[in-house]
């Protein structure tokens, strides 16, 4: 791919996608176009030397002003968010199908080059989730068909949209299933946001309310394995360009519990809190980790970032947006110096407390 053809970021500003652009633009890509339906002001990532479209993707029309003269496009757009969104918006996430389908016939009539849609663990039986002590998902897992309700389903239905649009039209489709994406520049408040950002945000909240518990969604011993946004984007170039077709896991192969997700979140912010366990709260599967063979034995090369590493990085970023965001409404202990994320007595002694 010469690095003056145009290069489209459907989701563009979104978290991902945002990611994606930078990624591009300091690949030396010059000519990327970034879509989204949000407005300019709410996107994660905006670069002035970037082509950024608002567009509602689920217009086809608009799909086609998308589509228009690229040479590959990645498809990241979708109405999406953690648990406590999907599980309660099953009919918006399945609305998604729109985007995927008008960007399916917008890219073979465009005839560009290479389309990447990404998928997510989601499709995954949930029949082979029921335990923590969770067997990593293969690729195969994926049938006989029992994905996460709506979402799931949308996101497996697009990925065989993906298939015969290939076999058919001989529109070079790759598909990776994303597993839980996490970092800096992302969703971290409002609902939408998932486990990783939700925790940073939750520690930092008690750490400068001085009210030391946290409220954890289940109990706490249901196993996940999180990726990091820089392998993300590695694999997902990767992918496209790869000669894999059928869908590859892209995901972490570190499974942790969500109970020491909390302990490396609390470890970065120096502090210990009170868990409280909502067995109320939206929860998912009870376990889910990616298995790696097929993607390394395909590629190469495999998500190895340490999740301790990662969440280094994204609670610094949270805290500091938290700041930004907050510091005006926050009590004397907030005022630590920016970006300090000293120990809790340090912080103390900083403040006269
Ligand atoms: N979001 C969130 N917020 N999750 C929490 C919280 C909290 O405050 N406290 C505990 N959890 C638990 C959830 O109950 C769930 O068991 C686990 O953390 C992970 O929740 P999540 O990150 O929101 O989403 P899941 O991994 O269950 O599912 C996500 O998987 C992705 C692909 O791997 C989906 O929501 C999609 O974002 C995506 O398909």
């Amino acid at each position: 791919m010469s690095k003056d053809q145009l290069v489209v970021v459907a989701g563009g500003g979104g978290f991902i996608g945002g990611h994606l652009v930078a990624d591009l633009r300091r690949q030396g890509f010059t000519r990327i176009r970034s879509v989204d339906i949000k407005p300019f002001d709410e996107w994660y990532q905006c670069f002035d030397d970037v082509e950024n479209l608002q567009l509602d993707l689920m217009d086809q029309d608009n799909c086609h002003t998308a589509c228009k003269g690229a040479g590959e496009v990645y498809q990241l757009a979708a109405d999406m968010g953690g648990m406590g969104f999907i599980e309660t918006h099953k009919a918006e996430c399945m609305l998604s199908v729109l985007i995927n389908t008008h960007m399916l016939v917008a890219a073979r009539d465009a005839g560009i080059g290479k389309y990447f849609y990404s998928s997510s663990a989601c499709v995954y039986n949930a029949d082979k989730q029921t335990s923590e002590d969770v067997v990593a998902l293969k690729e195969a897992d994926a049938y006989p068909a029992q994905p996460e309700d709506g979402y799931g389903w949308e996101k497996l239905f697009s990925e065989r949209m993906c298939r015969h649009f290939r076999e058919d039209f001989k529109l070079h489709t790759r598909v990776a299933r994303y597993h839980n994406v996490y970092g800096p520049h992302g969703t971290w408040e409002g609902g939408r946001e998932k486990a990783p950002a939700a925790m940073c945000r939750k520690v930092i909240e008690a750490k400068l309310s001085g009210d030391h518990a946290i409220e954890i969604w289940g109990d706490g011993k249901q196993t996940r394995s999180f990726m990091y946004i820089d392998d993300c984007l590695k694999g997902t170039q990767m992918i496209l360009h790869s000669d894999c077709l059928e869908p590859l896991n892209l995901g972490s192969n570190e499974l942790v519990t969500i109970n020491q997700l909390v302990d490396i979140v609390e470890d970065i912010a120096g502090i210990k809190l009170d868990r409280k366990y909502n067995l109320d709260a939206p929860k998912g599967v009870n376990g889910r980790n990616s298995d790696n063979d097929l993607i390394q034995e395909r590629l190469g090369w495999a998500p190895s970032i340490r999740l301790r590493d990662g969440m280094e990085k994204t609670y610094n970023w949270i805290y500091d947006e938290y700041m930004k965001k907050y510091k005006g409404k926050l009590g004397p202990r907030a005022a630590a110096p920016k970006g300090a994320h000293v120990r809790d007595k340090e912080l103390s002694v900083e403040l006269g407390g």
